[in-house]
């Protein structure tokens, strides 16, 4: 791969946040350093323990591979190895291989002096994570709240979950959520097409510019929100997506018991209908 000069003028010393020069370099296009040989350390280790795993279960056929977490008995204590022990030591691979590529993330952004929004945007994925298999495990009192490592047991951990609370999508803050992945899309496929009806014009068209994206959406309805804008929007959009999942699923259980629909009763109690 060529590299650019852009590149070679930014493959600086320098911006790591642990261990100084150790592991300051690159392998071909790769950035390294200490957080890379940790996210290798932790991706490598995850991954053979779920190899092992399904070596100890009953079937290779991958959609039905599933790595369970303890049973709720074992409370916020060590399981055997072979009941749920593993999806613990797997957790903690998991946790520490997206936090290491997090932290690289942020390495990468020293060395090149610009904003932490990738690794933030990195963060928030990983905060959505670690709601369902650790804050919120750790409020219900045991680690076996968390979803088995599975194609199919994870859908159905999901569903169990969800009509555990009856209906799910009369969760408020679910509604919100799925809002924001929904407009998330909605804004990215406005703004994929803006960008490429200006960018890519037939063979012998001129290429277009800033001045027809803005004047598009004001022609259509009298708003542009701009080059930066939009990408401010996205990012809000899409953080927004990920924290009130987060937030839908830590309320569900440590914070209401009920079937969701039943929380709605505040609506009708008010006492503007007596
Ligand atoms: C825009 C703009 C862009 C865009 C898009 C818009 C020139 C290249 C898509 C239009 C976006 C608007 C009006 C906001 C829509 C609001 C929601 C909540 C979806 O103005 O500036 O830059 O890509």
């Amino acid at each position: 791969m060529a590299m650019l000069s852009f590149e070679r003028k930014y493959r600086v010393r320098g911006g790591t946040l642990i261990g100084g020069d150790l592991f300051d370099f690159w392998v071909g296009p790769f950035y390294v350093g200490f957080f890379g040989v940790t996210t290798i350390f932790f991706s490598l280790v995850g991954t053979l323990l779920i190899v092992w795993g399904a070596s100890q279960g009953p079937t290779w056929n991958l959609w039905q591979i599933s790595i369970a977490p303890p049973d709720l008995k074992y409370g916020l204590g060590f399981a055997p190895l072979k009941e749920g022990g593993l999806w613990q030591l797997i957790t903690v691979c998991a946790i520490g291989a997206f936090v290491s590529w997090m932290l690289r993330e942020v390495e990468i952004c020293r060395k090149l002096g610009i904003g932490l929004h990738v690794p933030f945007a990195f963060g928030v994925a990983i905060f959505a994570y670690v709601t369902l298999v650790v804050f919120r495990p750790l409020l219900l009192g045991a680690w076996g709240h968390g979803f088995p490592y599975g194609i199919f047991s994870h859908l159905d951990w999901v569903s169990n979950v969800g009509y555990q609370y009856l209906h799910f999508h009369y969760n408020p803050a679910h509604m919100l959520a799925i809002t924001f992945f929904f407009t998330t899309t909605f804004a990215l496929a406005l703004h994929g097409g803006l960008i490429l009806s200006v960018t890519n014009p037939k063979k012998g068209e001129p290429l277009k510019n800033a001045e027809h994206e803005n004047t598009f959406f004001r022609d259509a309805i009298g708003y542009s929100i701009g080059a930066l804008g939009i990408h401010r929007l996205g990012l809000f959009l899409a953080l927004s997506a990920g924290f009130w999942s987060a937030v839908c699923i830590i309320i569900s259980g440590p914070f209401w018991t009920r079937g969701w629909p039943e929380w709605w009763n505040w609506w009708l109690n008010l006492p503007i209908w007596q």
